[in-house]
């Protein structure tokens, strides 16, 4: 592949804008470069799907793929930077102002979509055959905004402008039948790059049309709202990202999604498989594979069996043959609220036959369960159907060939606990899989000063494809090196303040210590600590001016679901926060507190270079993983967590001197929690009255609407079980001398900056690079490069 970007682009500009390069907009020359770079890789793309086609392939369904921006991630995956800067320069035009044209795709909405997009990253970087399957989102993840402080949502429609990085491919739509509806698969295909390699592979992103363009009958008798109507009920399908994080949603429209896409990508995957091999479908295991990514594309599982028994004509037993060596399932929480399950009514009225096919899969199980001498309570607790819901979560467990969660702290917890019944009767199908990052997005290109001295230090850029040999260099951190490292740090701070004040009007000074907690906002990631420690430090200061306190400035980036409102009044507290802070001409000289107002991928470029604190505080058992955390790590931020997810193995690879780990622990909270009496520690634990009285008694505003009085009950009820479920209280002690003392630490810069070394070069195990090859095992698929 020689590519000539000089020569293309151009013309390319020209054809989007029908204007000269130099006279086109800035949007313009977003659209005509990417198309530039989609022309570039055409070949490599087509000859890899032909390639993959043949073979045994991994098929990744997920309802979410958290892509972030595309046009850089290929320019520096295909080597063409330079020579797109060049390009653009010659008619005057600057590269880095282009790049900030692109919208992000935010086809998610947090670790778990960000999660399926790094996968991607790292199965094309490995010419592995896998390719992803989702769904094309008119609106992604919501905008967010604060209006008084108060979270407001706005509409993301992220492709209106057009986006050169999808491709219709008319040609392979399929249909989809509902009860009610029958509606058009058109699917859109994103090339995914890998990085030094000549593979592309593709992300297949589904959007729902009408059967027909209009209903023109109905259009002429009057009828013209039935005709729309319509055409609406199936755009519907594809117009929006549910928001919802962690929690499940029962609405009918969600489940109308989730098969929506399954349905599709199986009929186009069946299709291959006997276009390639034939038409007897019990070999069909042997060439593919599927991975669930979470329960929300469980239907697969059912309409798997549908197509091979009323459409190829495999029976029953066949059938289930083939389904239980395709499917593999991840699961990604443990939190109940997130368990899908569905109203058995609505099956029943948009899948007779899937529910048909279910109800079926339950009554074998029962039997076979029963045959295992396994108890009738039990078989009742873990049945596919039962007490009126369909339950995805074991339908999923019941019918894959491999089961992982996501950390080992969170798998054991599910062989424990979540799902025990199931680890009893098959535990050879419970696996780890510990997530990854991709270094690429994460390390690469969003730190440049940083790569440029792990390329120097280690003589070569191999760390990009296998960061494990970062490890090797723990010990080369000398003198020249650490100075190095805190001019870089010190660079991406001063860049970093800058960003800061344009687009959020806050000033911060990059001597201070950057101490950041970016991911949902939810009750068990505990934003509400992090909030009420600044608070507890703000009126330390007050009372005592001569308290030595090292400059700090807080980071928050976090999206509420819409309909969470206890996640929302964490956010205008924390907003009243920064407001009482920020405002006070003392304290504000020492600290600064900024909410980043619609945190994305694109912002966690920008802000987790610079950061030097990773706030990983989750009440123990909670997290499955986390993957900030990991993103933290790889850019020299020191982690300050709890031993939850992700942070556990993260300790293990750093060792207890270059982390901060305090809190109850998983196995300490059961005993713990017996006594555990909130109101105690609030009124014993020096400080922690002053603040959470202060949500109330007029020092903070939440104008009006009682969600500051809410928070503070939801700690303090002593009544009942509800009260403080997260143990903020409960670790705010140890929170607060770890915190404390990690910024005292931060004085003696030169130990700090061999932490941060440690931990740059610990990093190795959780690229996505390593999660994908394990996962490539359970797979049972091997590299096919085309070059
Ligand atoms: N997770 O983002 C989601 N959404 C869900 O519905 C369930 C879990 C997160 O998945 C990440 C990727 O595995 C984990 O790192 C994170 O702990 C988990 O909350």
């Amino acid at each position: 592949m020689t590519q000539n970007l000089a020569a293309t682009v151009p013309s390319q500009i020209r054809a989007v804008s029908g204007h000269p390069a130099g006279a086109s907009t800035p949007m313009e020359v977003w659209q005509g470069l990417s198309a530039a770079v989609v022309d570039a890789i055409a070949d490599d793309w087509y000859a890899t799907e032909q390639k993959y086609r043949a073979g045994r392939m991994e098929h990744y369904f997920s309802a979410e793929f958290l892509m972030g921006r595309a046009l850089l991630n290929n320019l520096s995956n295909l080597g063409l930077v330079e020579q797109a800067r060049q390009a653009l320069g010659s008619f005057g035009q600057n590269l880095s102002e282009i790049l900030e044209e692109e919208p992000d795709a935010a086809l998610g909405n947090g670790g778990l979509g960000r999660l399926a997009a790094c996968f991607l990253d790292s199965c094309a970087t490995l010419d592995l055959p896998v390719a992803g399957y989702g769904i094309l989102y008119r609106y992604g993840l919501f905008k967010q905004l604060f209006n008084d402080g108060f979270q407001t949502e706005h509409p993301d429609p992220w492709m209106e402008e057009g986006y050169p990085f999808v491709l219709r491919r008319e040609e392979a739509q399929r249909i989809v039948r509902y009860a009610d509806l029958t509606v058009r698969a058109v699917p859109y295909d994103m090339p995914i790059t890998g990085y030094g390699t000549r593979n592309v592979n593709t992300l297949r992103l589904w959007k729902a049309e009408p059967m027909e363009e209009f209903d023109y009958d109905a259009f002429n008798s009057q009828r013209f709202t039935d005709a729309i109507v319509e055409r609406e009920r199936t755009a519907d399908i594809s117009r929006v990202l549910y928001p919802n994080d962690t929690t499940y949603e029962g609405k009918v429209l969600r489940v109308r999604q989730q098969y929506f896409f399954c349905s599709a990508s199986l009929q186009e995957i069946v299709d291959n498989y006997v276009a390639q091999h034939g038409t007897d479908l019990t070999g069909f295991a042997e060439f593919n594979s599927v991975q669930l990514n979470d329960t929300h594309p469980v239907l697969a599982i059912p309409e798997l069996m549908r197509l091979l028994m009323d459409e190829h004509h495999l029976g029953w037993e066949e059938a289930w043959s083939v389904v239980t060596a395709t499917f593999a399932y991840t699961n990604h929480t443990v939190l109940a609220e997130a368990l899908e399950t569905w109203e058995i009514s609505i099956f029943e009225r948009l899948f007779p036959r899937i529910l048909e096919i279910v109800r079926e899969i339950d009554r074998r199980f029962r039997t076979d369960l029963a045959d295992r001498g396994v108890d009738h309570s039990t078989i009742e607790y873990i049945a596919p159907v039962s007490g009126g819901k369909v339950r995805m979560a074991w339908i999923a467990c019941y019918a894959s060939y491999s089961i992982n969660g996501v950390a080992a702290l969170h798998t054991e917890i599910l062989k424990r606990d979540t799902l025990k019944d199931w680890y009893a009767i098959w535990p050879e199908r419970f696996n780890n899989k510990t997530n990854g990052v991709t270094p690429r997005r994460w390390l690469r290109q969003c730190n440049p000063r940083l790569s440029a001295l792990l390329d120097e230090v280690t003589g070569s850029d191999a760390w990009v494809t296998d960061l494990s040999v970062l490890a090797d260099y723990v010990d080369a951190a000398d003198d020249t090196v650490l100075d190095r490292l805190a001019e870089i740090k010190h660079a991406n701070k001063v860049d970093f303040a800058a960003w800061v004040a344009q687009r959020e009007g806050v000033e911060i000074d990059p001597e201070a210590i950057f101490d950041v907690q970016i991911k949902r906002l939810h009750e068990y990631k505990r934003q509400l600590l992090n909030a009420i420690y600044v608070l507890d430090l703000y009126f330390r200061m007050k009372d005592d001016p001569s308290l030595v306190v090292p400059p700090r400035v807080f980071v928050f980036g976090a999206k509420a679901a819409p309909g969470y409102i206890r996640a929302k009044a964490v956010i205008k507290l924390i907003n009243a926060v920064a407001e009482l802070v920020n405002n006070d001409p003392v304290v504000s000289q020492i600290l600064k507190v900024v909410f980043i107002h619609n945190y994305n991928v694109s912002p966690a470029e920008h802000i987790i270079p610079a950061a030097d604190v990773s706030e990983q505080i989750s009440m123990a058992g909670k997290e499955a993983s986390g993957t900030s955390n990991m993103k933290f790590m790889m850019n020299g931020a020191l982690t300050l967590g709890t031993l939850d997810g992700a942070n556990v193995e993260i300790l293990e690879s750093v060792g207890p001197d270059n982390a901060y780990i305090f809190g109850a622990t998983e196995d300490e909270l059961p005993a713990l929690r017996e006594t555990y009496d909130p109101r105690a520690v609030y009124e014993s634990v020096p400080g922690l009255k002053r603040v959470l009285d202060a949500l109330t008694d007029g020092t903070l505003d939440d104008n009006g609407s009682g969600w500051f009085a809410d928070l503070r009950r939801s700690l303090l009820e002593s009544s009942h079980e509800s009260a403080d479920v997260y143990y903020v209280l409960g670790d705010f002690e140890a929170y607060r001398q770890t915190k404390d003392a990690m910024a005292a630490d931060y004085a003696d810069q030169r130990a700090w900056q061999r932490k941060a070394w440690v931990n740059i070069t610990g990093s190795g195990r959780f690229s996505s690079d390593r999660t994908i090859r394990d996962y490539a095992q359970v797979w049972q698929i091997s590299p096919a490069p085309i070059a």
